[in-house]
């Protein structure tokens, strides 16, 4: 019996399946395995989005009110060489920020085109606000690049909804406004996915979730960015705060929190596949996307080594082995999830009741229950019933319950209680009695056993040891 497909569609289903294998973003099983690094060569920017201070990193792919250090091309290769020969996990080099990739085409291009050279294992991504694509796609084909992220926060036409977020557009040599300017950043952005699409680069496309001004537009945008192929849609919350020195943030527009998040996120999936593990990174962001390890790897330790210092190093064989471990794990993993995981899967699909639970897990890395209550600067949360479950998002926390030995003795958990408050389990290595009894105020169940368990298995034998299904059907 035939699948339906033909030889080509199989093909190119392989094909796709093999550019997100190890991309930490555009693969949400790949992103506790694989690490990337953002190279921060881009500072210019040719519109102005009122969720951004230029003084920080670009908005459209990290939090708000982060500096981070520029790189030259050639500095910024040797980065990628260094931190790969380090960091094994390392998969993908990223261009997002701190202003737009294509707003600083010789930049990008001449590192893009160093990397093809110096690491040609490495993935390469970039991220833009779309208004450059048609402009530069011969060099986006040229170099290689498999995959772009485009900010598209609006659909509306007419330009109104684009015109609360974007005050000025600076496009071939003009500085346009208001809805005049939306429509045009709207058109750039259309017509660049469009190219990217029919040239089979995968396109993923984030749109800022901002209260009140596009959340009822959001699922439009989704609809539209499935109906042009593109490849995954990630709804990223708004973090206004006055100090930022935004508009937004000085006039008021408040922050997305998970409720909207969840509710906006629910009415896009009707539509297309969503990303749900980004963690906003900053523009020279190192590491598996929960850790930011941009500190450890400072610019004297490697930009006077010569390239090929650097090349050996980097020790691409030594990559390579690396990364058949990782695959190896993963396969043992695989097997011990079973299927678990339904990553698209509607209610009735994760329970046989129609109700489900919400789990939280702090894990480190590598797929596993591994890591402390305490220490956990994030919580994974999933949705589960007693069929499979799904992953939801991740929430972080500004601090830790423990802050180690220079805060000992001080120990804060409202934030925790409140990002926790409508979460029925928590699956942790291990949590105090203090924690545990404090965190009872919101009645949700703490259980170490399966510590350095596998999640996805781990969550679905929880909701099934703490919750009887049957009985729930019925009340
Ligand atoms: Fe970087 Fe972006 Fe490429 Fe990923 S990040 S350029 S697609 S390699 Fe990833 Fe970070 Fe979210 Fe971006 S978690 S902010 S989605
Ligand atoms: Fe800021 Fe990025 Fe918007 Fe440019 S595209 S204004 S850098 S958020």
């Amino acid at each position: 019996m035939s699948c339906g497909c033909t030889h080509e569609q199989v093909k190119l289903q392989e094909n796709i399946l093999k550019k997100i294998n190890n991309h930490p973003c555009y693969s949400q099983n790949a992103h506790q395995h694989y690490a990337r690094i953002h190279v921060a060569i881009a500072p210019a920017c040719n519109i102005q989005c009122n969720y951004c201070n230029r003084k920080y990193d670009c908005s459209n792919e990290s939090r708000p009110g982060v500096t981070s250090a520029r790189l030259t091309p050639e500095e910024a290769v040797k980065k990628v060489l260094y931190v790969g020969g380090s960091i094994k996990q390392l998969s993908v080099v990223g261009i997002a920020g701190p202003g737009d990739a294509l707003a600083n085409p010789k930049q990008t291009f001449k590192t893009f085109e160093l990397l093809e050279k110096y690491a040609p294992d490495i993935r390469l991504c970039l991220s833009t606000n779309g208004l450059n694509i048609e402009k530069h796609i011969d060099e986006i084909l040229k170099y290689n690049i498999e995959h772009v992220t485009v900010t598209l926060n609006s659909v509306d036409e007419s330009g109104e909804v684009g015109a609360k977020i974007y005050p000025w557009v600076y496009f071939e040599g003009r500085r346009y406004h208001s809805t005049e300017a939306a429509k045009i950043l709207l058109r750039q952005q259309l017509k660049g996915i469009e190219l990217l699409v029919k040239n089979n680069i995968l396109v993923k496309v984030n749109s800022v979730l901002i209260p009140n001004i596009n959340e009822d537009e959001l699922p439009r945008v989704a609809k539209k960015v499935k109906e042009m192929g593109v490849f995954i849609f990630n709804v990223m919350p708004l973090i206004s705060k006055p100090e930022h020195g935004t508009a937004f943030g000085l006039s008021g527009v408040k922050s997305a929190d998970h409720r909207l998040v969840m509710r906006v996120r629910e009415a896009c999936e009707i539509d297309m596949k969503l990303m749900r593990h980004c963690r906003q990174c900053r523009a020279d962001a190192v590491g598996l996307l929960g850790e930011d390890r941009s500190d450890e790897f400072l610019k004297y330790e490697f930009a006077d080594k010569s390239f090929e210092e650097l090349q050996a190093h980097y020790d691409i064989k030594n990559r390579q082995e690396a990364h058949e471990k990782i695959e190896q794990w993963r396969a043992l993993l695989q097997t011990a999830n079973e299927k678990a995981m339904q990553e698209e899967a509607r209610k009735y699909e994760l329970s046989s009741t129609g109700e489900t639970k919400l789990v939280a897990v702090t894990s480190e890395s590598n797929g596993l229950i591994n890591d402390h209550f305490g220490s956990a600067k994030e919580f994974l949360i999933y949705e589960a019933g007693d069929r499979a479950i799904k992953f939801i998002m991740n929430r972080r926390v500004e601090t830790p319950y423990c802050k180690g030995p220079a805060g000992c003795g001080t120990y804060v958990i409202d934030e925790i209680k409140k990002t926790l408050s409508d979460c029925d389990i928590l699956l942790t290595q291990k949590i105090g009695e203090c924690p545990r009894a404090e965190l009872s105020d919101i009645k949700i169940i703490c259980d170490e056993d399966y510590a350095n368990e596998p999640i996805e298995i781990s969550v679905l034998k929880s909701v099934k040891k703490h919750f009887s299904f049957e009985k729930l059907k019925v009340c």
